[in-house]
């Protein structure tokens, strides 16, 4: 592992050194369309599970996991690791291992209320994605900062910042034209092992990226209408 991973604690102990912040102000004329039109695409974006094999631009697969890892964290410590995984072995590994979880889950493991909060989305234990859509990215989280002399120091608000960036990492996804998937094996320790990360990292979500295929399909959903998400008090 490159030294820049390993070696990153850019401010820990530092003191408080604030410089100036003096974005633009945007237009609220601007901003009240520029925003309408984020929520219209925002809305037309769906998880996909059938992808098309036709590849996609890899530098906007870049693109999109630069701008996941602008996200805000705890203590700004960044802490996770995004892994292409390009290599169609290791892809198969981890297609025949979720399979193997995801197989037992589905015969029983995730239980009857779980199995029923799942049977609209018409999900099962056959994932093809993970060998056939064009790009596969593993999120891992960043338990706690590990040194190369194996000291340890303690991560803030993971989960938090992970999920964020990830949300942040499908919309950018999206708003570049393509379409994704989170997918969460449970449990995903297999993956660790199959990428070979370190002890301090922890599987967070598996995302197939790609074009839709011809003949995709996605679930009949409707989203909850703003005042069913949002209450002004
Ligand atoms: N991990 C399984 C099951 C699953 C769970 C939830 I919660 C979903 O929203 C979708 C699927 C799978 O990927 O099939």
């Amino acid at each position: 592992m490159s030294v820049l991973t390993r070696n990153w604690t850019p401010t820990h102990g530092d003191p408080y050194r604030p410089v100036p912040y003096r974005p633009t102000r945007m237009d609220p004329t601007e901003s009240l369309e520029r925003a309408a039109e984020l929520r219209r695409r925002m809305d037309e974006r769906r998880t996909v599970r059938q992808f098309s094999a036709d590849p996609v631009p890899e530098q906007v697969v870049h693109d999109a996991i630069a701008c996941a890892a602008t996200a805000p964290s705890g203590a700004h410590q960044q802490p996770w690791t995004f892994v292409l995984v390009k290599n169609p072995e290791v892809r198969r590994q981890i297609r025949e291992a979720a399979e193997e979880e995801e197989r037992r889950s589905y015969e029983g493991r995730l239980g009857e209320e779980w199995l029923a909060a799942l049977r609209p989305l018409g999900t099962d234990e056959v994932k093809p994605h993970l060998t056939d859509a064009p790009q596969l990215i593993v999120v891992f989280e960043q338990r706690y900062w590990l040194g190369e002399d194996g000291a340890k120091r303690k991560h803030y608000y993971v989960d938090e910042s992970v999920g964020i960036a990830v949300g942040m990492l499908l919309s950018a996804l999206h708003l570049s034209g393509l379409a994704a998937l989170i997918h969460t094996p449970s449990p995903m320790r297999f993956l660790s092992q199959v990428l070979g990360r370190p002890e301090n990292e922890k599987a967070f979500a598996v995302i197939p990226v790609g074009y839709p295929a011809d003949d995709c399909a996605v679930p009949d959903l409707t989203r909850k209408a703003l005042p069913q998400v949002m209450v002004e008090v």
